[in-house]
C-alpha cells in the first residue's frame, strides 16, 4: 500500500505534468489575482506560473460540490483547470461560487481520488479492516458487477438487489435507478431517512411542488424553523443567499427557531432556542395566538383551504354528497352544499345534518390548538410565553391580510410574511406531524401560494419556450375535496397522495413496505427489515448497489448498519472516494470528477436548485467536460450505458430515459447501440426548447433562459380552482387501513393513540417518520419497462375525478 492507501504515490503525482498549473490554479483560486502575498499555496510546486485571466478559456459548466449545482466558468490554460468562479449569466447560482464549489479544483487533482476499479482482497469486513484494494481492469470490473447481479436476481428474484443512492449526483442516481431497472429488472431501492422527510410531503401538499420557500422577493417576515435556508445551506443556496442578505438589509425581519445559534440563528433579529424535537408545540401556540387576536385570513381559510369542511363528530370523517361524490360545506343559508357550489361557507360552527352532528374542520382545529397556549407550550418548549406571543403578532400583522398586489397586470393577494422550515424539524420522530403544525400558520395567515408568503419553488410550467410546451406541467386537481395534487420534483410528472391513499392496495411488495406508507417520500424502510425480514414478512436483498452515496451514515447507528452490511453477499459501490461505507465494498468503480464530464439536463426539470418566483427565470443550463478525465474513468451515464450494452439492453434503458427527460420521436437516439452521453443531450434539450438550442449551441453559451409568467410563480394566478389540506381527512382514512393492513398481515406497527383532530397524533400512518416513491425517482429503481400514465400531456387544466371510498353520508 502506498503513503495514501491508494497504491497511489502522491510525491509521483505532485511531480506529474499538473503540477505546476496545479499550484498556479491554487494561488488563483486563493486571491484571484497573480501572487498576492501572503497567500502563496504553490510554493510547494515545482515551477510556478503568473496567473493570468485572459489566458487559455473560460468554459461554462455546473458545480457538483453539493447538490446546488450552480452554474460555474471553469478556467482551463493548457488543459488544466486553474479557477473556478460563478456564471453571472445564470440565475443558478446567481453568479456565485462558494467556498467548497472554488475548492472543487483540488478534488479535481486530489490525489486521492479512485481513478481505477478495485476489488477487494480481504473477505473480513469492518471499519478495523483493510480490505485489501486491488486494482483491476475496467473488463474486470464490470463482469463482477454485471455477474452478481444477474446470480443475485436470477436465484431470488428482483428483490435480491438493491440499489442506494441520495443527492450527492442527483441525475447520476436517476440514471442508476433507470439502469438497474432496464438491465436486471431491480426492483429495491433505498436512501437516507433524515433528509426531507416530513418537509416535502407538506410542501406538495400545499404547494404542489416538493420545495417550497418564502417569497423572498416581497417578504418582509420570515420565520424559519430548523433551518440556515438562505444563510448557509438549503436548496438553491447561492440563489437564495444574495436575495436573502439584501432583503434583510431592506428590513425583512427575521426569526429562527432552533436550538444551536447556527449561521442563521446569528443573522437573524430574534433567535429563539427552543427545545430539540418539540417545535409544534411552539408553532400550536402561535396559531393559537392568532385566531385569538383574530390575524387569520378568513377568507383564504374559506375559499382555498378545506378548512368548512362539515367533519361527523363521532368518526372524524369528512361528509360528502354521495352523488356528486364531493365533500359538503354549510352555506349561510343553514343548507349544506358541497364545496364547490357553497357561495358563503360557514368557517365555524357546529350543525346537525341528516341527523349527524358534525363541526367544521376549522372549528375542530380551534378547540385542539385553545390547549396550546404560550404558556402551555412554554413547559415543553423552553421558549417564554411572551416571545410566542410577540412573534405571533408580528406574523400575522406583518401578513398585510385582506391586501392585494398587481404584478404583470394580474391582481393577487398580498401577503408577505412565510414560515419556512427544514432539517431541524424533518429529523426528529414525528417529522410530519411537526410539519405539519408548523406549516399550517401559512394558511392560517393566509400566505400559501400568495405573493411574499410560502410558495412551491415551480409550483407550474408552461414549457420552456412560448410555444413548445413539452416541458409542463401543472398539479390537478382532486376533485372530492377540490385540493391540489402535484408534481414529482426532479421530472415534474404527476403525482397524487389522495389516489394512493383512498385507492391503492396497502399490501407491501417489497423490503421497503411503501404501500404502508402512502406518505412516504424515501425509500428507508430497508435498514429496518434488511436485519428483520421475518419480522417484516421481508425478503432481504443479497447485493448492495451503492451510487454516490455514503450510506453507513444515513441512519446514525454505524455499528448496525456495519453488521448490515456484513449481510450482504456482495457490495458494489460508485465513488469518487473511499468512504465509510467502503469498508464494506467488494468491488469499487470510479466515476470522474464532475469537472470532466458531460451531463444532460443537469438540473432536470423541476429540482432543488432553482428557487423560482418572480425575477427568476426558467434556467437550463450546461453540464459539460472542461477536462479530460483523468485514467479515462468514466461519467455515470457512461457507465451506466456500458453495462445496457454489455447485457443487450440498450433498446430498455433507451427507452425509459427517453420518457423521463420528455423526448420527442423526431429527436430520438439510435435505440439499438449504446447511449452515446452528449447525442442525448442533444435530444433532451431539442425536445424541450428547440432545434437551435442543442448541446453544441450550450457548449458554447452555457445557459439558456425563459422568463417566467407570473402564473408559473403563483399557482392560482391564473384563477385556477384548488385548495389545499387544513382538514387532513385523508390520514383517518390511510391510518384505518395501514391498521386494517397491519393486522391482517401480522406486521408489527407501532399504534398511535387515536385522536380525530386535525393537529393531532394519527401517526399509525408511519412507522418512524413519515417517509415517497415515483416523487423521487431518482432514488427509486425502475421497473424495466415505461410506467404507465407516467407519460402525460402537459395540459394546464388537467383535473382528475375520483370518487373516495368515503362518500358516504357519515
Ligand atoms: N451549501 C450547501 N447547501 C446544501 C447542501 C450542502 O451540502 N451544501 N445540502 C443540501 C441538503 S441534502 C439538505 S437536506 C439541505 C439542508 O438544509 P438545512 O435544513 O438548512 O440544514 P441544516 O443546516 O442542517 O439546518 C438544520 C438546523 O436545524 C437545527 N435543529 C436541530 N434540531 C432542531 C429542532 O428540534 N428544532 C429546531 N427548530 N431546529 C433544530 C440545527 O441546529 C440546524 O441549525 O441543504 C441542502 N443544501
Ligand atoms: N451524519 C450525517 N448523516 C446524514 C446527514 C448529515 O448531515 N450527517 N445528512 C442527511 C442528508 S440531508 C442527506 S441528503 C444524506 C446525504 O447522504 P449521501 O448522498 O450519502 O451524501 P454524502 O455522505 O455526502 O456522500 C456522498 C458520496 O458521494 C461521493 N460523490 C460525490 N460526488 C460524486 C460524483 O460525482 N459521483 C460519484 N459516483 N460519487 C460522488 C462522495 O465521495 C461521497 O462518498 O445524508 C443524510 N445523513
Ligand atoms: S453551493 Fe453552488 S458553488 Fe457551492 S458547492 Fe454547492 S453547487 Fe458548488
Ligand atoms: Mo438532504
Amino acid at each position: 500500500m502506498s503513503e495514501n492507501g491508494l497504491n497511489i504515490s502522491r510525491r509521483g503525482f505532485v511531480a506529474g505534468a499538473g503540477a505546476a498549473a496545479l499550484g498556479a490554479g491554487l494561488a488563483g483560486c486563493s486571491s484571484g489575482t497573480a501572487e498576492k502575498e501572503g497567500t502563496d499555496l504553490a510554493s510547494t510546486s515545482p515551477e510556478k506560473t503568473a496567473y493570468d485571466p485572459e489566458a487559455g478559456e473560460w468554459i461554462p459548466t455546473t458545480c457538483n460540490m453539493c447538490f446546488n449545482n450552480c452554474s460555474i466558468k471553469a478556467h482551463v490554460v493548457d488543459g488544466v483547470v486553474v479557477e473556478l468562479t460563478g456564471n453571472p449569466e445564470s440565475s443558478i447560482g446567481n453568479g456565485h461560487i462558494c467556498g467548497k464549489g472554488a475548492a472543487g479544483i483540488m478534488m479535481l487533482y486530489d490525489p486521492n481520488r479512485i481513478t481505477k476499479p478495485m476489488k477487494r482482497t480481504n473477505p473480513k469486513k469492518g471499519f478495523n479492516e483493510d480490505p485489501g484494494w486491488e486494482e483491476i481492469s475496467w473488463d474486470e470490473a464490470y463482469d463482477l458487477v454485471d455477474s452478481h447481479m444477474r446470480e443475485a436476481i436470477e436465484r431470488s428474484g428482483p428483490h435480491a438487489v438493491i440499489g442506494m443512492s441520495m443527492v450527492a449526483s442527483q441525475i447520476g442516481s436517476l440514471v442508476r435507478g433507470s439502469a438497474l431497472g432496464a438491465i436486471y429488472g431491480s426492483a429495491e431501492g433505498a436512501s437516507s431517512d433524515i433528509c426531507g422527510t416530513g418537509v416535502h410531503q407538506m410542501e406538495y401538499l400545499l404547494t404542489g411542488t416538493g420545495n417550497a420557500r418564502p417569497d423572498y422577493k416581497y417578504c418582509n417576515y420570515v420565520i424559519q424553523f430548523g433551518t440556515n435556508a438562505g444563510t448557509a445551506t438549503r436548496h438553491g443556496f447561492n440563489m437564495t443567499a444574495e436575495l436573502f442578505a439584501n432583503r434583510r438589509a431592506e428590513g425583512l425581519r427575521h426569526v429562527v427557531f432552533d436550538p444551536h445559534m447556527g449561521a442563521s440563528g446569528e443573522k437573524a433579529d430574534l433567535w429563539v432556542p427552543i427545545r430539540p424535537g418539540t417545535d409544534a408545540a411552539a408553532a400550536l401556540a402561535i396559531a393559537n395566538v392568532l385566531i385569538e387576536e383574530g390575524l387569520i385570513d378568513v377568507e383564504f381559510l374559506k375559499t382555498r383551504t378545506n378548512a368548512p369542511s362539515l367533519v361527523n363528530v363521532e368518526t372524524g370523517r369528512i361528509l360528502f354528497d354521495e352523488t356528486a361524490g364531493k365533500s359538503l360545506y354549510m352555506d349561510a343559508d343553514g343548507t349544506p352544499k358541497t364545496y364547490d357550489k357553497c357561495a358563503d361557507p360557514q368557517l365555524e360552527g357546529s350543525f346537525e345534518v341528516n341527523g349527524v352532528a358534525c363541526k367544521t374542520g376549522f372549528t375542530l382545529y380551534k378547540e385542539r390548538v385553545a390547549k396550546y397556549t404560550p404558556e402551555y407550550q412554554e413547559e415543553i418548549t423552553t421558549v417564554p410565553a411572551a416571545t410566542i406571543r410577540q412573534i405571533a403578532k408580528e406574523l400575522g400583522e406583518a401578513a398585510h391580510i385582506g391586501e392585494t398586489i398587481e404584478i404583470d397586470g394580474v391582481t393577487l393577494p398580498y401577503r408577505p410574511a412565510a414560515v419556512d422550515a427544514f432539517s431541524g424539524i424533518t429529523r426528529h420522530k414525528h417529522a410530519f406531524h411537526i410539519c405539519w403544525a408548523v406549516f399550517t400558520l401559512n394558511n392560517l395567515i393566509g400566505s400559501t401560494n400568495s405573493v411574499g408568503g410560502f410558495c412551491g419553488f415551480d409550483p407550474a410550467c408552461n414549457g420552456w419556450t412560448d410555444d413548445n410546451p413539452n416541458m409542463s406541467w401543472h398539479p390537478a386537481v382532486w376533485e372530492p375535496e377540490g385540493l391540489i395534487e402535484y408534481d414529482g420534483l426532479l421530472l415534474g410528472f404527476p403525482g397524487s397522495y389522495y389516489q394512493k391513499i383512498y385507492e391503492s392496495d396497502y399490501t407491501p411488495t417489497s423490503m421497503n413496505l411503501m404501500e404502508l406508507q402512502p406518505l412516504s417520500e424515501d425509500k428507508h424502510f430497508v435498514h429496518v427489515s434488511q436485519a428483520n425480514p421475518d419480522l417484516y414478512h421481508t425478503q432481504p436483498a443479497e447485493v448492495a448497489f451503492c451510487y454516490a452515496c455514503n450510506p453507513i451514515k444515513w441512519w446514525g447507528n454505524y455499528d448496525e448498519q456495519a453488521e448490515i452490511f456484513k449481510n450482504y453477499n456482495y457490495v458494489i459501490g460508485i465513488d469518487m472516494y473511499l468512504n465509510e461505507s467502503s469498508y464494506f465494498y467488494d468491488v469499487i468503480l470510479p466515476e470522474c470528477c464532475y469537472l470532466e464530464r458531460s451531463e444532460p439536463l443537469p438540473h432536470a426539470a423541476n429540482n432543488h436548485r432553482m428557487i423560482g418566483g418572480m425575477g427568476n427565470p426558467w434556467t437550463i443550463a450546461v453540464w459539460q467536460k472542461v477536462v479530460e478525465p483523468r485514467d479515462g474513468a468514466p461519467s455515470s451515464w457512461e457507465l451506466f450505458s456500458e453495462l445496457a450494452d454489455r447485457a443487450g439492453k440498450n433498446a430498455e434503458f433507451i427507452g425509459l430515459l427517453n420518457k423521463f427527460f420528455r423526448v420527442k420521436e423526431e429527436y430520438a437516439v439510435p435505440m439499438d447501440q449504446k447511449l452515446e452521453v452528449e447525442a442525448f443531450a442533444d435530444s433532451v434539450l431539442k425536445s424541450n426548447i428547440d432545434e437551435e438550442h442543442d448541446f453544441a449551441w450550450f457548449k458554447e453559451h452555457g445557459v439558456y433562459d425563459h422568463p417566467r409568467d407570473v402564473d408559473e410563480a403563483y399557482l392560482w394566478a391564473n384563477g385556477d380552482a384548488g385548495r389545499v389540506p387544513m382538514y387532513f381527512d385523508f390520514m383517518l382514512e390511510a391510518k384505518e387501513k395501514v391498521e386494517a393492513k397491519v393486522a391482517e398481515l401480522g406486521i408489527p406497527w407501532r399504534p398511535m393513540t387515536t385522536r380525530r383532530c386535525p393537529t393531532g397524533s394519527l401517526a399509525a400512518v408511519t412507522r418512524w417518520s413519515i417517509p415517497t416513491s415515483t416523487l423521487f425517482p431518482c432514488i427509486t429503481p425502475m421497473p424495466s419497462t415505461p410506467i404507465p400514465g407516467l407519460w402525460r400531456t402537459p395540459t394546464s387544466t388537467r383535473s382528475t375525478k375520483r370518487t373516495p371510498t368515503a362518500t358516504r353520508l357519515r
